[in-house]
């Protein structure tokens, strides 16, 4: 089974809430609330509507950042950067019940989160995208496939979704390597039929 994570994005015409919708009907069942920017009340509350959401669609729910929030909430997870909390010290906050995903952009970086203790690693970005600020260098299929075989000479079997631009288009390519899955957002948000976007996407990742 090849994975897909949709990620939420600020847009002036699809509210976060939606948008989650727009996944789930699609058939995504793997999302992740991302609300750079927003106040602390405005993603509570989201996070509560989209929870229930995920609830209804029997889908995984994670919070980009906010570790607490993921605890007091009981989400499925969290998602963490190199600029965010540690994910040893999210693991010794969370325990064992919830996923913890990280970001990497080398290798060096997820050897890291492995020994921290992550569940998936978002390995990116695949090729140029807006959505996320300060840009690590594009990996490519190149990128990828030299993180995969250094994860193999060294016994590292974590999940490794790949981010960062990607289209239904890359999906047979980025499958093929051996990634685990994909994390979009803008594919779908700037797509001219988003739940049939998804649903696409979700056919060409089975
Ligand atoms: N990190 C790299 S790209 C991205 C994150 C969180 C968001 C998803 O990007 P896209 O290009 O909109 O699918
Ligand atoms: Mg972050």
């Amino acid at each position: 089974m090849f994975d897909v994570q949709f990620i939420t994005h600020f847009t002036p015409t699809i509210t976060y809430v939606d948008s989650a919708r727009i996944a789930l009907e699609g058939g995504c069942r793997w999302i992740q609330l991302r609300m750079k920017d927003a106040s602390e009340a405005e993603l509570r509350a989201t996070a509560i509507d989209v929870q229930a959401l995920c609830r209804q669609y029997s889908a995984t729910f994670i919070i980009d950042d906010h570790v607490d929030l993921a605890k007091q909430l009981h989400a499925d997870g969290v998602h963490l950067g190199k600029q965010d909390m540690p994910i040893k010290e999210a693991r010794q906050r969370l325990g064992m019940n919830f996923i913890i995903g990280g970001t990497a952009n080398t290798f060096d970086d997820l050897k890291q989160h492995a020994a921290n203790g992550a569940d998936y690693i978002g390995c990116g970005p695949f090729r140029f995208t807006t959505t996320k600020q300060k840009l690590a260098p594009i990996l490519g299929l190149d990128g990828y496939r030299s993180i995969l075989t250094q994860m193999k000479e060294e016994g590292l079997t974590l999940p490794v979704v790949g981010i960062g631009g990607i289209t239904r288009d890359d999906i047979p390519a980025l499958k093929a390597i051996g990634l685990s899955g994909i994390a979009l957002s803008s594919g779908i948000l700037k797509a001219e039929a988003p739940v049939r976007e998804m649903k696409e996407i979700i056919r060409l990742a089975q």
